[in-house]
C-alpha cells in the first residue's frame, strides 16, 4: 500500500474478500462495467449538457490516456479543487481508472489550505476552475506551484488559461484514442486494495488530516448506502452539496447513482428556487441535504409553485437533524426522511425507509454494514450500558486504519485493536439503533461544513491586538452551529471588532466558512487549575447571550 498509509491486518482483509464485502473490482472498472450496460442512457445533467454513459466512459478513457502521456503515474497525487461541473466527474473517473489519487478538496479552500495539502501529500497535478464565485484560481495556481516543488501539472476547466497549464475541455477534444490504443489503459489498471481517494478530515487539530480510501472499501460504501434507498436505474440524483464531499461523492451519492445505472444532476448553486427548479425539470428522486438547507427547502414560500412530487427521499446528513424538522419532511414534501450519520474516515448508518416514525426523526439508524463494529465508550475507555451516552469506536470493513502520513496523531486516533475514536458521542436505542448526544472533539460542525477551531485560533493569536483567543460553537436555528471568537486584548483599554479581526484572517487567506460570526472581547479566560480555557463555559456563556437575544426579539 502507498507508503505513509496503514493497510487492514491480512487476515482481516481476507475475510472481507472472502465474504464478498470487497469485490477486488477497482472503481473506475465498476464504472465501466454499469456504462457498457446503458451505454446510451443519460448519466451526467449540467445546466443544459445532456451526457450518456457511453459519452462519459469514453470521455474518462481519454482523459485517463492523457494524463498518462503527461507523465502522471498510479499512485500519483493530484489536488482536485473543482465546482460542481461536469468535468469534476469526467476528471474523478480518469484518475481512478489508472490509479491515480484525487485529493478532495473544495472550492472556498485558499492559499493557506491547498499549500498545505499540496505539500503534505507531495501533489503532482492541480485541477481547478478558472475562475469561480468570483475567484481567480488560476493565479492561486500561480503561487501554489510557487510553493509546492512537487507540482508540475495544472490542469483547468473553462475556457482560457496561460499556455504552461492544460485546458481540461482540450483534452476532452481531442480524440487520443485514434492515435494510441484505449487498451493501453489496462496496463495501469489499479490494485482494488490501493488507495483510491484522498478525502479530507473535518480535522480537530490544526489542519486538515487526510484519509486513504481503497477501491474496495470505496466501493463498499456506495454499493451499502444505495441499499437503504433502494437505488435503481430510475434513479436521478441531485447533487447540491460540493462533490469533493463524502455524502455527495460516494454515500450513495455520484458512485451509488451510477452502480445502479441512474442519472447524476449537479446543481450550480444551493439557492433553494434553483433545487426545486431542478427537481421538477429533472423528475429528481434523490435529494441529499444537510440539515440547514432541509430548513430552508421547508420555510421556501414559493415551494408550492414547483412540481416535487418525484422525489422519493431526502436524505439528512453531515450535521444532526431537528426532530421538529425531521418531522415536517413527509407532510410537506411529500416524501421519505433517510437520516444518514457519517464520517470521511469511513463508519455511515442509516435509518430505513420503512422505519417507524420514532426511529426516523430520533435516531440515526443502524451502520450499514454486518460487519461494522462499534463501542460505545466511557471517559475510563469503558464500554457503556446501554441507553447511556458515551464516545463513539468503530471498526470495519470501510473504515480507516490510519490517516495518511500521521503516526502521532494516529497513536491518539486508533486504538491498537484497530478501532478509530470517532469524538462522537452517542447512544444505543434498545432497538440497536444508534442517537446522536453530542461529541467530545473540539470542532465546529457549521451546516455540515467543519472548522477546526485551533486551526482558526492559531491565525488568530497572531493579531497584534489580542493576547489569548478561543474559538467555540454558538448555536443557530438554520446552521446548527456557528463559529464565536472569545479574545482577551493584549492592552485592556483597546478594542478589536469582528470586521477588523476578518479583515485580518482574510490575508491569513483560509476558506471564509471558518471566519468567526461573532467577536466577544473578554477581559480574562475561564481556566481550568492547569491553565487550559474552559471552552465549555464560554460554549454555556454564548449559549445564553444567544437565547437572551432571541428572546429579546420577539
Ligand atoms: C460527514 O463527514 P465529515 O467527515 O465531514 O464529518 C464527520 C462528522 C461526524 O463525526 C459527526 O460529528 C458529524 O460530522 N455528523 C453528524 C451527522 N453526520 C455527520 N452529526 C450529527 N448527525 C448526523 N447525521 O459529515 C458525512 C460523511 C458521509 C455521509 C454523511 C455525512
Amino acid at each position: 500500500m502507498l507508503k505513509g498509509c496503514m493497510p487492514f491486518p491480512k487476515e482481516i482483509a481476507d475475510n472481507y474478500v472472502a465474504k464478498g464485502y470487497w469485490k477486488n473490482v477497482p472503481l473506475g472498472d465498476a464504472f465501466d462495467r454499469v456504462a457498457e450496460v446503458y451505454y446510451k442512457k443519460e448519466a451526467l445533467i449540467f445546466e443544459d449538457l445532456r451526457i450518456t454513459y457511453g459519452q462519459l466512459k469514453s470521455g474518462s478513457d481519454r482523459l485517463a490516456m492523457h494524463l498518462l502521456n503527461m507523465g502522471l503515474r498510479p499512485l500519483d497525487r493530484v489536488v482536485v479543487q473543482l465546482p460542481n461541473i461536469p468535468e469534476f466527474v469526467y476528471c474523478y473517473l480518469a484518475c481512478l481508472k489508472i490509479g491515480v489519487i484525487p485529493v478532495m478538496c473544495l472550492p472556498p479552500h485558499r492559499y493557506s489550505e491547498i499549500s498545505y495539502i499540496a505539500k503534505k501529500c507531495e501533489a503532482r497535478g492541480y485541477l481547478i476552475p478558472d475562475v469561480f464565485n468570483k475567484f481567480n484560481y488560476l493565479e492561486l495556481a500561480e503561487e501554489i506551484k510557487a510553493e509546492v516543488p512537487s507540482l508540475e501539472f495544472v490542469l483547468v476547466a473553462g475556457r482560457q488559461c496561460p499556455d504552461q497549464y492544460v485546458l481540461i475541455n482540450d483534452l476532452l477534444e481531442d480524440r487520443i484514442e485514434e492515435r494510441q490504443s484505449v487498451g493501453n489503459l489496462e496496463e495501469y489498471r489499479p490494485d482494488p486494495m490501493e488507495v483510491a481517494v484522498f478525502l479530507l478530515s473535518g480535522g480537530t487539530t490544526g489542519l486538515p488530516k487526510i484519509i486513504p480510501r481503497t477501491h474496495n472499501d470505496y466501493l463498499y460504501t456506495s454499493e451499502m448506502t444505495s441499499k437503504p434507498l433502494g437505488f435503481n436505474m430510475y434513479t436521478a440524483f441531485l447533487v447540491v452539496a460540493p462533490l469533493g464531499h463524502n455524502m455527495t461523492l460516494a454515500c450513495p451519492g455520484v458512485m451509488g447513482t451510477y452502480l445502479n445505472g441512474g442519472k447524476v444532476v449537479l446543481s450550480a448553486s444551493t439557492r433553494v428556487d434553483n433545487i426545486c427548479g431542478l427537481v421538477e425539470k429533472e423528475r429528481i428522486t434523490n435529494l441529499p441535504l444537510v440539515p440547514a438547507l432541509i430548513i430552508g427547502l421547508l420555510n421556501y414560500e414559493k415551494r408550492k409553485g414547483y412540481d416535487l412530487s418525484s422525489l422519493l427521499t431526502i436524505t439528512s446528513g453531515g450535521s444532526k437533524l431537528n426532530p421538529e424538522v425531521a418531522k415536517r419532511i413527509k407532510p410537506e414534501l411529500g416524501c421519505h426522511l433517510v437520516q444518514q450519520f457519517g464520517m470521511a474516515e469511513g463508519l455511515l448508518t442509516m435509518t430505513d425507509m420503512n422505519d417507524d416514525d420514532e426511529a426516523r426523526f430520533n435516531t440515526i439508524g443502524y451502520p450499514v454494514s454486518p460487519a461494522d463494529q462499534f463501542k460505545i465508550v466511557g471517559p475510563d475507555g469503558e464500554e457503556v450500558s446501554l441507553e447511556t451516552p458515551g464516545e463513539l469506536w468503530c471498526r470495519g470493513p470501510y473504515t480507516i486504519r490510519g490517516y495518511y502520513d500521521a503516526p502521532a496523531h494516529n497513536e491518539a486516533a486508533f486504538t491498537e485493536d484497530g478501532f478509530y475514536k470517532s469524538g462522537d458521542i452517542v447512544r444505543l436505542h434498545p432497538s440497536g439503533r444508534l442517537i446522536v448526544e453530542g461529541r467530545k472533539k473540539d470542532l465546529i460542525n457549521r451546516g455540515g461544513e467543519k472548522i477546526s477551531p485551533e486551526e482558526v485560533e492559531n491565525l488568530i493569536l497572531a493579531h497584534p491586538k489580542v493576547e489569548n483567543a478561543a474559538v467555540v460553537a454558538m448555536p443557530d436555528p438554520v446552521m446548527g452551529e456557528r463559529s464565536c471568537a472569545y479574545v482577551t486584548l493584549k492592552q485592556q483599554d483597546a478594542d478589536l471588532t469582528l470586521e477588523e479581526l476578518n479583515l485580518f484572517l482574510l490575508e491569513k487567506r483560509i476558506a471564509k466558512f471558518k471566519f468567526p460570526e461573532r467577536l466577544e472581547v473578554i477581559s480574562e479566560f475561564p481556566l481550568t487549575n492547569v491553565g487550559k480555557i474552559k471552552k465549555n463555559v464560554l460554549r454555556q456563556d454564548i449559549e445564553r447571550k444567544t437565547a437572551e437575544e432571541n428572546r429579546a426579539k420577539i
